[in-house]
């Protein structure tokens, strides 16, 4: 379109040589992808008028409450993606197991793992949320995928991104190639490039925490979060506190303005609350392409090598010296 930014579709195939794969499959992934984004955003917009609000009354793998829209997100996005013929195996943050494409269609290249509506709980009240995918290559040889297809590392995915649905709903995603963003124009149903290769700004002292959780945080977080709290205008503390609720919106307000996002274990649940290979990950993967880093206190989360497909993590993401910092709480060395 003549003046126009670059749609989705035709920035990744201007960019084909960035994908070793052949991208005739990829770029259908991705296309399934997006379309399921689109979809997702006018029913999340229209949610208080066509009865979408709400709960199902079930409760998940998580044992958290269903809401309405994660299930059909949750539904839509496993049947574009299985009709793509390019998915040979599926793993959902809904779904307790792998989710396997009709067999018609099921000997694809790729394994995808998503979230559908990450944070829904803020949609009753029209605040952010976002789904998140990771797709990896298939590690199986062919046919019908498993779970050895969904329990691979993240420093192996073939790219990850999300879609945030805020004040405009953006497609941001990284293959290794940097990370790049693209923002819906509803009127036309398409995303168009807003930003190429995004970077993290160098320094910020926003930091982004549920500090409710706090009682029952370990040592190495509460001295970080006490340190960072103390008046020291020469280091930037206090550090300014940010919190959405949703990882998705968290994390992209960390990756535009920086700063570092942080879900900490605690006494009661040692691995906190975030689930690694479809909210962890693949945030990840786009944290250090954008020149930030991702531990789990002290291990890159991109090396964790997965033993299940919810298993969860605890979470330190944003702007490296951020993490760094946390990282040296957690090595007994304080902030030194
Ligand atoms: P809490 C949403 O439920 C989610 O999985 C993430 O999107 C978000 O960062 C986190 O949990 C919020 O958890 O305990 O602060 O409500």
């Amino acid at each position: 379109m003549a003046g126009m930014p670059p749609t989705l579709s035709q920035f990744i195939r201007a960019r084909q040589q960035d994908y070793p794969d052949a991208v005739g499959e990829f770029s259908q992934v991705m296309s399934a992808i997006a379309l399921g984004g689109k979809l997702i955003s006018r029913e999340i917009n229209l949610a208080g008028l066509v009865g979408a609000t709400g709960y199902t009354g079930r409760t998940n793998i998580q044992g958290e409450e269903v809401a309405k829209l994660d299930e059909w997100s949750n539904d839509l996005l496993v049947d574009l993606l299985g009709e793509t013929g390019c998915v040979c195996v599926m793993g959902s943050e809904e779904v307790e197991g792998p989710i396997v494409p009709p067999e018609s269609a099921s000997n694809g290249r790729y394994a995808v793992l998503f979230d559908p509506v990450d944070g829904s709980s803020n949609i009753d009240i029209a605040a952010p949320v976002g789904t998140i995918f990771s797709i990896q290559r298939r590690a199986t040889e062919s046919g019908v995928g498993n779970l050895d297809d969904l329990l691979q590392p993240g420093r192996s995915q073939a790219a990850a991104g999300y879609i945030l649905y805020g004040s405009s709903t953006m497609f941001v995603y990284t293959t290794g190639q940097g990370v790049h963003a693209f923002t819906l124009d509803p009127t036309m149903g398409e995303f168009h490039l807003t930003t190429e290769e995004l970077r993290f700004p160098e320094k910020s002292n926003v930091y982004s925490t549920n500090e409710g959780n706090s009682g029952t945080w370990l040592e190495p977080d509460l001295k970080w979060v006490n340190w960072i709290k103390q008046n020291d205008p020469d280091t930037g503390r206090p550090y300014s506190a940010r919190y959405i609720g949703a990882l998705v919106a968290d994390f992209h307000r960390i990756l535009l303005k920086g700063g570092i996002f942080a879900y900490p274990g605690n006494t009661g649940r040692p691995d906190g609350k975030l689930r690694l290979l479809y909210e962890c990950s693949p945030m990840a993967f786009i944290a250090e392409q954008a020149g930030g880093a991702a531990t789990n206190g002290t291990k890159r989360i991109l090396d964790i090598e997965p033993t299940g497909l919810h298993q969860r993590t605890p979470y330190y993401i944003g702007t490296a010296r951020e993490v760094e910092l946390i990282g040296r709480f957690h090595e007994g060395r304080g902030p030194g």
